[in-house]
């Protein structure tokens, strides 16, 4: 089998919040949707990625460029594929950012074809652990809603059948120590003590903020805090890692596999979270789970769930999948919770199909 040819497109979806019925924010979310062609009649593999925002049209002419340098390759050769992609244009275009967005569509894609030619789901194929993983409520929590919709949102999840969800602070303009109490503390009463509620800093805390207002909020029994201080402050996130009871996840900001040595070596976190996209595809993703086995630490997926829900069912590892569910409208059927959990498509593949309607609706 080679590797043919592939079709890309940009599609802009509108920022709404499905899960609790929460706000329609101005702007769109900018994905860019892979097929790739095989020689195998009918074999077609499927991509998508993200976090090009205003740059989206060039990380699409980036998985153009990428997959021309692919083309008679052998799809199943995965490793030999991402070396060569690394070696043509990682080295001056990476490793992280653009080159290794564009990487990961391909890698998801190839993934895709390698499911479908053995008949089995990716989850089977890379691992095979489960067939039904925990998962999160994500984005209905947001810290730009109004506490009172915060509040009600978490309580109507409640009442769908989730079982954890995640909600932010560090809230936007004047904020106190009392006021980010107080958020977590009127949510916590909203959805009871048996709920698994986890929340996200996304960087916007100093080390000192990260003790003094998580030790405030340690009380709330918190799943765990995220992205507590800067992405890249192994020492500063080891500082709240060590100070604080509640557990520290973070690592949806960094590229590739190597940023997580240091921050496992430096004891920064206790729950991995691996994006697919930065961490340059399935086979990247794999190896950083791989290395948090190494330290007996947990894996949390980071967005995609369609995607993340084959990863951490397949490792012993997996903690919980993300559902963030900014891409379930890029696809026909979606992987949805039930009883606090997803099932673990059993089609070959990934099991998705592009919605063609969707896509043609919403082309960028
Ligand atoms: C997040 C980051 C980027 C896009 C959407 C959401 C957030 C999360 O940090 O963890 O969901
Ligand atoms: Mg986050």
């Amino acid at each position: 089998m080679k590797i043919t040819g592939c079709s890309t497109s940009i599609v802009l979806l509108p920022a709404d919040e499905p899960l609790a019925g929460g706000p329609t924010i101005p702007g769109t979310r900018n994905f860019v949707t892979l097929e790739l062609h095989t020689s195998q009649p009918g074999l077609v593999g499927i991509g998508l990625t993200f976090f090009g925002g205003p740059l989206t049209a060039a990380l699409r002419h980036t998985v153009d460029l990428l997959c021309s340098m692919i083309i008679g390759e052998d799809p199943l050769r995965i490793e030999a594929i991402g070396d060569k992609l690394r070696s043509a244009a990682g080295a001056s275009a990476g490793p992280g950012g653009m080159f290794t967005l564009a990487l990961s569509a391909i890698d998801i894609a190839l993934w895709d074809i390698k499911g479908k030619a053995f008949g089995v789901p990716v989850s089977t194929l890379v691992g095979g652990h489960r067939t039904r993983v925990p998962t999160y409520a994500s984005g209905a929590l947001m810290r730009n809603f109004t506490l009172e919709d915060g509040v009600r949102a978490a309580a109507m999840l409640v009442e769908q059948g989730w079982r954890q969800m995640k909600t932010q602070l560090a809230l936007p303009g004047e904020t106190t120590p009392d006021r980010e109490e107080q958020r977590i503390r009127l949510i916590r009463e909203a959805i009871g003590p048996d709920i698994d509620l986890m929340c996200d800093i996304n960087q916007r805390w100093d080390v000192r903020q990260a003790i003094s207002i998580g030790q405030r909020v340690e009380q709330y029994g918190l799943f765990w805090l995220e992205d507590v201080v800067a992405h890249d402050d192994y020492p500063g996130l080891a500082a709240v890692a060590r100070a604080l009871n509640t557990p520290i996840a973070a690592g949806e900001y960094v590229y590739g596999s190597v940023p997580f040595r240091h921050m496992l070596e430096a004891r920064s976190v206790d729950i991995v979270m691996i994006d697919v996209l930065r961490a340059g595809g399935i086979t990247g993703w794999l190896k950083i789970a791989g290395m948090a086995q190494a330290f007996n630490l947990p894996v949390v997926s980071h967005l995609l769930p369609e995607v993340h829900v084959h990863l951490i069912s397949a490792i012993p590892n997996g903690l919980t999948v993300e559902y963030m569910p900014w891409s379930g409208a890029l696809f026909q059927e979606v992987p949805f919770m039930k009883d606090g959990a997803l099932e673990v498509p059993q089609k070959p593949g990934l099991g998705l199909e592009f919605d063609s309607r969707a896509l043609a609706r919403f082309r960028g």
